[in-house]
């Protein structure tokens, strides 16, 4: 059976203080590192039109189902995210499983601490892995967690309060795993192919990877010189984000500029990964996002990250490489292994797997 192989990070200092903790210092001082030097981050952009797409409609023959899927289609070519609305899980469900998130980082530090993570293990509770002496850090706390194979989590890191924390997780990753089918089969006929052709990659969904994310912004003092999250795309085959239902974050790069990301209430906000861009061979572009942070609220949302099992080759579809379209990138296995390596030396991992 092979084991869920996670990157090997082992960090260059122990964990800093929780930036919740940072966040209370009534000087609004902070530590120069989190001082981003990539350049102007500018709050008042465009908001991007992300594409929603009707779950419900998407299997449908009928002609409003393929309109979803032609919808489909032109969002992962067009920014490489959509909105996904009736998507089976109701309002007062999704508000569920963003409150035991809400609740847990409302714990007092000690009761948080108990699910640290180790300077070893990217799995527990934390914030930003230092990884490289001059690294910019990033103002968030987090809550990291492998969720399947089943046989793979470490119950030590997962809350046993709020009470309802690890059941609500449990449930809603269960139903992430059937979305997650549901959208590659839709994504491959989207491109005429036999709806299994990135499944069949992706593997057996009990041994594929699962890992969940809470993310916590706390208030932060000067959000035009520090960012939530730093510029990156996702090593995944797809990325599902519940995102905070009133306060905004998430920035896209297109076409070089960068845009937000708009809320729609209830709705998941669905990701393309460098995997799925890989085995696509390039017709759906894994974007590159960041997040920004707000002076006055908080923000927390929870990003699922979507991996086939670590033993599976990733490559193009034979039936997408052709006389117009050369083959663009390599065979990759185990490419959460690959990302990370790049990642921490400050390059964009499917670079590596080009050709
Ligand atoms: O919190 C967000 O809006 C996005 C989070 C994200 O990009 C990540 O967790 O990798």
């Amino acid at each position: 059976m092979a084991a869920t192989t996670l990157p090997s990070m082992v960090e260059v200092e122990s964990p800093s203080k929780p930036v919740q903790e940072l966040a209370k210092n009534s000087r609004n001082e902070f530590p120069e590192r989190y001082i981003y030097k990539g350049g102007n981050i500018d709050l008042s952009l465009p908001v991007l039109d992300v594409p929603v797409v009707d779950l419900s409609l998407l299997s449908s023959s009928s002609p409003a189902g393929e309109e979803q899927l032609i919808k489909l289609n032109s969002a992962l070519n067009f920014c490489g995210c959509f909105q996904a609305i009736n998507h089976g899980m109701t309002s007062s469900f999704l508000d569920q499983v963003h409150n035991v998130g809400k609740q847990f980082f409302a714990l007092p530090i000690e009761e948080k601490q108990k699910y640290s993570r180790t300077v070893d293990d990217i799995e527990g509770y934390g914030n930003d892995s230092v990884l490289s002496e001059n690294q910019t850090l990033d103002w968030t706390d987090r809550l990291y967690l492998i969720v399947n194979p089943e046989d793979q989590r470490k119950l030590k890191f997962w809350p046993k309060n709020p009470e309802s924390f690890r059941e609500t997780l449990h449930e809603y990753t269960v139903r992430l795993g059937l979305l997650n089918e549901f959208i590659l089969k839709a994504m491959a006929r989207s491109l005429s192919l036999e709806e299994n052709s990135f499944l069949n990659q992706y593997g057996d969904g009990d041994r594929a990877t699962m890992m969940a994310r809470y993310n916590l912004y706390p208030p932060c003092p000067r959000p035009d010189l520090i960012l939530g999250v730093k510029p990156h795309a996702d090593g995944t085959a797809i990325t599902f984000l519940l995102q905070d239902k009133e306060v905004e974050g998430l920035q896209v790069l297109k076409d070089d500029q960068w845009f937000r990301v708009p809320i729609v209430p209830n709705a998941l906000l669905v990701n393309v990964g460098d995997q799925a861009e890989i085995m696509s061979n390039g017709m759906f572009k894994s974007p590159l996002h960041r997040v920004v942070t707000n002076s006055e609220r908080e923000r927390m949302t929870l990003a699922v990250f979507c991996t086939p099992g670590s033993d599976k080759e990733v490559q193009p579809v034979e039936e997408l490489i052709g006389e117009n379209r050369p083959r663009l990138y390599k065979k990759v296995k185990n490419y959460v292994d690959i990302f990370f390596q790049n990642y921490q030396q400050g390059k964009r991992p499917i670079e590596a797997a080009k050709i």
